[in-house]
């Protein structure tokens, strides 16, 4: 059977891993299509021990046998994948849609470098059509969010702001926290608004991954794109 377009991206990334490597693994369905393929070598007899950027994925890579450690025991990785919900041509990032950007972030800041695994779809001129998520402090939360707003205002942006729901209740990360998803539409300055978004005492992060990733794996449906900044 054909891979999929994202198990095409992952196993195109996996070769730029090497035998012995602290390997950071990041979060969501294109991650999962990589975490199995990384199992497979594994199985196989590959040596690699991996840091999860979220509790699936940390349970998917248990249940299929791949070694895991903590950045506590390895706080300089050698190499993170992970995927995106959108990615530009500078390689800056839109993450969040699985809610994990923070210890994404993290981890990606731990990693000497940072591949992008996705498909075609998540490419994108100017970021911002996909809703920016933005992890932020449950106390305080409407006073964050006028912030937030003042933000958006300052860099001309409108955009609705929606609480993240889980059900009836706001979704809770990994790391306890809320998430805004801000409909800003075009973010022309990615940079510009990331730094505002940091100085918010209650925003704890948010999804713009800038200068972070160096290459992106991108699956179309005749090839492999290899985008690099
Ligand atoms: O939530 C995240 O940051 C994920 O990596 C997301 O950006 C990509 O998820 P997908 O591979 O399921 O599209």
């Amino acid at each position: 059977m054909a891979m999929s377009l994202k198990a095409q991206a992952a196993a195109a990334a996996l070769k730029e891993v090497k035998p012995g490597m602290k390997l950071g693994i990041g979060s969501g369905s294109t991650v999962n299509e990589l975490i199995r393929l990384l199992a497979k070598m594994v199985d196989d007899g590959f040596e690699i021990i991996g840091v999860p950027a979220s509790s699936y994925s940390e349970a998917l890579c248990k249940e299929l046998g791949v070694p895991l450690t903590t950045l506590d025991e390895a706080p300089v990785l050698d190499l993170v994948i992970d995927g995106a919900d959108e990615v530009d041509p500078q390689l800056n990032l839109i993450k969040g849609g699985g809610a994990a950007l923070l210890r994404e972030k993290i981890i990606a800041a731990a990693s000497a470098r940072m591949l992008v695994i996705a498909d075609e779809s998540k490419v994108v001129d100017t970021l911002g059509n996909y809703p920016l998520p933005v992890e932020v402090v449950p106390f305080g939360l409407e006073a964050t969010r006028q912030m937030m707003q003042n933000s958006f205002d300052a860099e001309g942006l409108q955009g609705e702001m929606i609480l993240r729901m889980l059900g009836e209740e706001p979704l809770v990360t990994d790391n306890g926290n809320y998430i805004f998803d801000c409909h800003l539409k075009v973010i022309r300055d990615p940079k510009s608004l990331a730094k505002r978004l940091e100085v918010i005492p209650g925003v704890v992060e948010h999804g713009l991954f800038i200068d972070m990733a160096v290459r992106a794996y991108v699956a179309g449906t005749d090839e492999i794109r290899v985008l690099e900044p």
